[in-house]
Formats: C-alpha cells, sequence, structure tokens
C-alpha cells in the first residue's frame, strides 16, 4: 500500500511462552504442520470435538465460491453440544457460569441448570409459534438468560438476532425488521452505572414498527415498571413454568445458526448470516488452542457483551461447547469501583483473561495502583481482542496484570470471520507486543499489494484470506451481491481476476508483514489517511503517541486540509500522573508532536493535537473515528487544544450523549 505502512513500527521485543504452560500446552508447534499437510483433513479432525448426529459426507464444498459449505451432508445440535453432552457425561453439577450482577448479586449457573433453563425456553419458544428457521431478536442486558436465550433458538433451530443493549429504537427497529423475526427476548432493564438503565421502552417503540412481530418475552431482572401490551409474556412465567424435558432434534451443517449486524462504511448495517457445523467447530478449536483452556481446572472471562460476536463466540458457544467454567458480568468495570474487574478475578480464581484494548487502555489511564491492590495470582494467560493493541498497552497488559510472565495472546478476527483466525497459540509462538503473530492452524491469510501480490517480509498492504474457513460468514442476510461485494469483489477471482484465479476474502483491514513475517494489524483501511501523498496508518500514530509516558490512550484522525490533503489530528488521553507531573497542556502537545515526529519520521507529525478526557467509542470499544473526524474538521486550523477547551469536549460528547447510541 505504501512505504509508510511498509515502515512504521519497530517493535523489537519478544515473549517466548512460559515453560510450564508449553509444556503442557493443548495444541503444539506440530499443529501448524499438520494443518499444513492437509488443510481439510485438519479441520475434519477439529469437527471430532463435536458430537453430530450425522457424520458429513465431505468435508468442504467450494464448487460455488464465495458461498461455502462445510462439513456437507452433516447433522447437529449446537445446544446439545453445548450442554446435554457434558450432562449425559456426568458433568451437570459443574459451574458454567459463575454471575456477577453490577449491584453485588450472585448466581451460580451449573451446567445441569443451564441446560433444564434452556430446555424450558425451547419448549416456551415452540409454544409462541417458532420454528426451525424462524428469526428470534435478543435484546438483554448480560445476564445468564441471554445465554439461555441463544441456546434455545439454537436447539430448536430458530435463528437468533441478537442486538447490543445499548442500540437504540432505530437499530433495534432495523434489525428487527431487516430480519422479521417473530419474536423479541428483553428485560424490563439491566443494571449499568449503579443503576438501572431500562430496556423494555425501546422494545415496546421498535415494535410498533415491527408487524412481524407476534410475541415479546420480558425478563424480570430490575423489578422497574414497565408498560404491557398484548404481545407481552414475562420470561418467569412463559418460561419458568415450562416444561424441562426436550429432545434436540438435529439440524443440517448448514442450518442457520445466527445473524449478527456490524456496522460498515455505509449506513445500513449487514446481517452476517453463521451456521452451525463449521462455526462450532472452529469457535470449539480456538477457545481449545488459543486459551489452552483446561475444562477441569480453568476458570475463563470474556470481559465482551454478548450483543458483540465477541460474545457469541467466545462466552457462549466456544467456552460451553468445551465444557468450560466462566464469569459473567452484569455491569461497568468502574461500578462501583475501580478495582472491580480485579477483584472479580480474585473472587472467582480467574485463570484466563480475555478483553479488549480499550480496557486496557482504560486501566492504564486509571493508574497500575488499582490492579496491584489486588492478588491476580490465579492468572496464567490474557487475550485482547477488537483493536489493534499498541505495543504500550500489551507491555503494560503483561507487566501489571500478568506480573510480568504472563503469555498476552493478540487475537485478530472478525463478526465475518465467526472464530479467531490470526493469534499466536500460548505454548508456542514468542509473542511480540503489539503483534497477532501468525494465522492459527488450518488458516491461510496473507498481506497483499494494491494488486493482490503477496507483499514481502517488511511489506505493508491490506489483509485478505486466500482459503475458506469453517466459520466463514455465508452471506449478508438477504443480499448476496453485497456479501460479495464487499468481501470478494476486491481482489482474485471476484475481482475479475484471469481463468484459474483463486477467491479471496478481503477484510478491510490494513496489515503489514514484519521481518520475520509476522503480521501486525494497522487498522481499518478506511482509516489509512493521506498526508502529502504517503499513506499513513492511524494505529501506528496513535501507538506512538501512547508510547510517549505522559499519554494513556489516543485516537487519530486525517482531516481535510488544503495544503496537505489529509492532516493528522490527534485526541489524547494523558494519564493519571502527567497532570500532577506539572506539564502544562501546550508543553505536553509540543512534546507529543515532537516525539511522534522522532518516532516516525517527520511526515506523521499531527498537525494538531487535543488533549481530551475521554474518547467517543462504541461499547465494544472502538473508537468513533467518524465522529473525530468531524470534531477536528471543525477547528481552525493550526490551533491547540487543551484539556480545558471545553468546546471539544462539548463536541466529543454530543456524539456520546443519550446511552444509547449506535455503532453504524
Ligand atoms: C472480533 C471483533 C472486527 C474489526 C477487524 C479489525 C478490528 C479486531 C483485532 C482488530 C487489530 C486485533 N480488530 N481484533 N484489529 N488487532 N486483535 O472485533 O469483531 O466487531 O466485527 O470487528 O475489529 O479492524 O476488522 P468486529
Amino acid at each position: 500500500m505504501s512505504e509508510a505502512l511498509a515502515n512504521l513500527l519497530n517493535e523489537t521485543r519478544q515473549f517466548p511462552p512460559p515453560a510450564e504452560l508449553a509444556a503442557d500446552a493443548n495444541v503444539t508447534a506440530d499443529a501448524y504442520a499438520e494443518a499444513e499437510a492437509d488443510r481439510l483433513a485438519f479441520w475434519e479432525r477439529q469437527a471430532g470435538r463435536l458430537i453430530w448426529a450425522k457424520q458429513w459426507d465431505q468435508v468442504l464444498d467450494w464448487s460455488n465460491p464465495p458461498f461455502a459449505k462445510w462439513f456437507v451432508g452433516g447433522q447437529l445440535n449446537v445446544a446439545y453440544n453445548c450442554l446435554d453432552r457434558h450432562v449425559e457425561a456426568g458433568r451437570g453439577d459443574k459451574v458454567a457460569i459463575h454471575w456477577e450482577g453490577e449491584p453485588g448479586d450472585t448466581r451460580t449457573v451449573t451446567y445441569a441448570e443451564l441446560h433444564r433453563l434452556t430446555c424450558q425456553a425451547a419448549n416456551a419458544l415452540t409454544e409462541l409459534g417458532v420454528v426451525a428457521g424462524d428469526r428470534v431478536a435478543i435484546y438483554l442486558p448480560m445476564v445468564p438468560e441471554a445465554a439461555v436465550a441463544m441456546l434455545a433458538c439454537a436447539r430448536i433451530g430458530a435463528t437468533h438476532s441478537v442486538v447490543f443493549g445499548g442500540f437504540s429504537v432505530e437499530s433495534l427497529t432495523n434489525r428487527i425488521q431487516d430480519a422479521s423475526a417473530k419474536v423479541v427476548i428483553t428485560a424490563d432493564g439491566g443494571y449499568r452505572r449503579g443503576k438501572p438503565s431500562a430496556l423494555k421502552p425501546t422494545v415496546d417503540e421498535a415494535v410498533a414498527n415491527c408487524p412481524s412481530v407476534e410475541h415479546v418475552l420480558v425478563v424480570r431482572r430490575t423489578g422497574e415498571e414497565v408498560a404491557w401490551s398484548a404481545k407481552d409474556r414475562w420470561w418467569h412465567e412463559t418460561v419458568e413454568t415450562a416444561s424441562a424435558e426436550h429432545t434436540a432434534a438435529a439440524f443440517d451443517a448448514e442450518h442457520p445458526l445466527f445473524i449478527l449486524y456490524t456496522s460498515g462504511t455505509t449506513a445500513r448495517p449487514k446481517g452476517i448470516l453463521h451456521t452451525t457445523g463449521g462455526y462450532l467447530t472452529q469457535v470449539a478449536y480456538t477457545t481449545h488452542a488459543v486459551f489452552d483452556l483446561k475444562p477441569e481446572t480453568d476458570v475463563y472471562w470474556c470481559t465482551a457483551d454478548i450483543g458483540w460476536v465477541t460474545g457469541h463466540s467466545y462466552i457462549v458457544y466456544g467456552p460451553l461447547a468445551n465444557g468450560a467454567t466462566q464469569v459473567m458480568y452484569e455491569g461497568t468495570p468502574d461500578t462501583p469501583h475501580k478495582g472491580r474487574l480485579w477483584e472479580l478475578v480474585d473472587k472467582y480464581g480467574v485463570t484466563i483473561l480475555y478483553t479488549a484494548p480499550t480496557l486496557i487502555r482504560t486501566m492504564m489511564k486509571w493508574g497500575e495502583e488499582i490492579p496491584a491492590g489486588y492478588e491476580l495470582s490465579s492468572l496464567r494467560l490474557l487475550g485482547s481482542v477488537g483493536e489493534p493493541i499498541n505495543p504500550e498497552a500489551w507491555m503494560w497488559y503483561r507487566q501489571h496484570i500478568g506480573r510480568g510472565e504472563l503469555p498476552v495472546v493478540d487475537t485478530w478476527w472478525q463478526t465475518e470471520t465467526g472464530a479467531i483466525m490470526i493469534s499466536p497459540l500460548p505454548g508456542v509462538t514468542a509473542a511480540k507486543p503489539g503483534s497477532a503473530m501468525a494465522p492459527l492452524p488450518g488458516i491461510d491469510a496473507d498481506v497483499v499489494d494494491d494488486q493482490g501480490q503477496s507483499v514481502p517480509n517488511g511489506g505493508g498492504g491490506y489483509l485478505v484470506l486466500r482459503e475458506p474457513w469453517p466459520s466463514m460468514l455465508r452471506t449478508v442476510w438477504g443480499d448476496d451481491n453485497r456479501f460479495i461485494e464487499t468481501y470478494w469483489s476486491r481482489f482474485g477471482a471476484g475481482a475479475g481476476g484471469a481463468t484459474g484465479a483463486e477467491w479471496v476474502y478481503f477484510a478491510g483491514d490494513g496489515a503489514k508483514k514484519d521481518d520475520d513475517g509476522h503480521i501486525w494489524l494497522l487498522g481499518r483501511v478506511d482509516d489509512v489517511m493521506l498526508v502529502s501523498g504517503h499513506n499513513i496508518s492511524t494505529t501506528e500514530v496513535e501507538s506512538a503517541l501512547v508510547s510517549h509516558p505522559s499519554v494513556a490512550e489516543a485516537a487519530v484522525v486525517g482531516a481535510t486540509d488544503p495544503t496537505t490533503g489529509q492532516a493528522i489530528v490527534a485526541f489524547a488521553i494523558p494519564r493519571g500522573t502527567a497532570e500532577t507531573a506539572g506539564e502544562t497542556g501546550e508543553q505536553l502537545i509540543a512534546d507529543l508532536r515532537a516525539h511522534v515526529a522522532k518516532t516516525l519520521g517527520p511526515i506523521a507529525k499531527p498537525r494538531q493535537i487535543m488533549l481530551v478526557p475521554e474518547l467517543p467509542k462504541t461499547r465494544s470499544g472502538k473508537i468513533m473515528r467518524r465522529l473525530l473526524r468531524d470534531v477536528a474538521e471543525n477547528r481552525s486550523l493550526g490551533d491547540v487544544t487543551t484539556l480545558q477547551d471545553s468546546s471539544v469536549m462539548e463536541l466529543i460528547a454530543s456524539g456520546m450523549s443519550g446511552g444509547k447510541s449506535d455503532e453504524d
């Protein structure tokens, strides 16, 4: 893509796996060789982690690209694989979920109980007229019922569409309408930031414009008063009184499992469709391989929301398919105090923690004294997902959460990929801070230039996937053309490549290969800035800013500039200690501009840096750059702005306000 992408970032630190972990790792280096020797046979062996009602006839049918079929002719039930088989094997009393409500109330849900609730919910949904192939929208807080609702849909072959509880009436309406959902499962509300946050009023408003919805099932969580209509049924009166006897029927491996809407560059979100057999195979395998999960001894915790793909794959399906014990937390990390997550790690003896860079950087901002006040000695593995993790945050995570010795796995994947694609293997890889390192066994990822040619080591360009993978999206719901255009038309056969050209999946992320061929993700290609003819990635400038000791977090955008085309505008959050160190805003800004110029070269020096206390983000932690670009373009040229300048924060806040935001 450019020499800038090819030249930036010079991280040389590397951390081999702890000897003990390596000696007992679930997956060793042999896995790469095995998958290399025969990729389909490798995935076929991974499918053997599941219980199939009917064996498949063919591992992969790629005769009609880009429409893949995996485990053709095979049949299975996803909920059976996540629940029944563990109960049947005598593990019914094992804890599936240690649930912690934000106010401190708790529930311990065993596999037997999760199974019973799921059977009841399956029966209740069936009684409400839901049959295999119908769509069910789920709009819930982080309560065990969210997992139950998803599993109950899977059990009866209904397709769930989970809508993140922070989304507005409009987003919820669009998603319900796009999928023609027949039932909505919601709650009166959930607890966030120390108080009840209502959900039902949003559903009421949405459902008024959604004629497809026949029933609304309402979980009682906060006990706050709700309006009631003829379509509404209480969960506790419907599900919890239903029969707990339910036999899971087997569905085709390509039967739809869920739709999850993802925002794109255009306004209309895409309903990413996933199916059962291949999806469950890859999420089960990656949970086992990347987190080195030992179901007998580990306590796993993924801090994602269930409304995000990470919650689907690494709270519900991956961990439960593996029979894991996990922690689920309802609330925000600073309620009632900023040590809440670490308190929970100690309380439940969490061994594996999977979180997002945004949370790590928030913790950096709050200061290392906070986690230092907790034991954290149960932890043995740390994971990151959602955004590029800058080396500084990676090191902080390892140092202050991981006692300076735990492996950190930076996992790259997308809603579309369904499961982790690029990541270190914790018992094998000597990880570099900030790099997702290498494609997992069975995955063929590459970095290509504008022409689709693989770049040499040291080069930068676009991340692509060259071979189909089991948990790949099957289409965009109701829009095969958009599926082809968005993901398969940039490179390879779908771009009108030469006869015999392969189909190549375009991920939309910039990436580089370092001198060892390891992969570094550089953010969405739409976020790459063009400054005086040079492509510069937002991620690298952000990373350079955060490598300065006074900066906790940074966001960078390209703003229109009359002389350079685009100019780099940065928003930086000072670290907790920076303000007390006596450095003034102007001084810090001057230092930071010099620091970026020194680290990345003068071309990357931001035109303007604004010091801010917060950045606008989606709930999954992605910075809302579009909003920052608006802010940047509203400012006069050459202006520097400090924390005291409230107009910047007002602009940022106006885009963040209202609680119910939308990432689209
Ligand atoms: C799982 C998830 C996907 C986009 C993806 C990329 C960014 C996710 C990343 C990462 C760098 C990582 N992303 N993980 N970038 N390093 N480890 O986040 O799915 O919400 O669909 O977002 O997130 O830009 O393309 P989703």
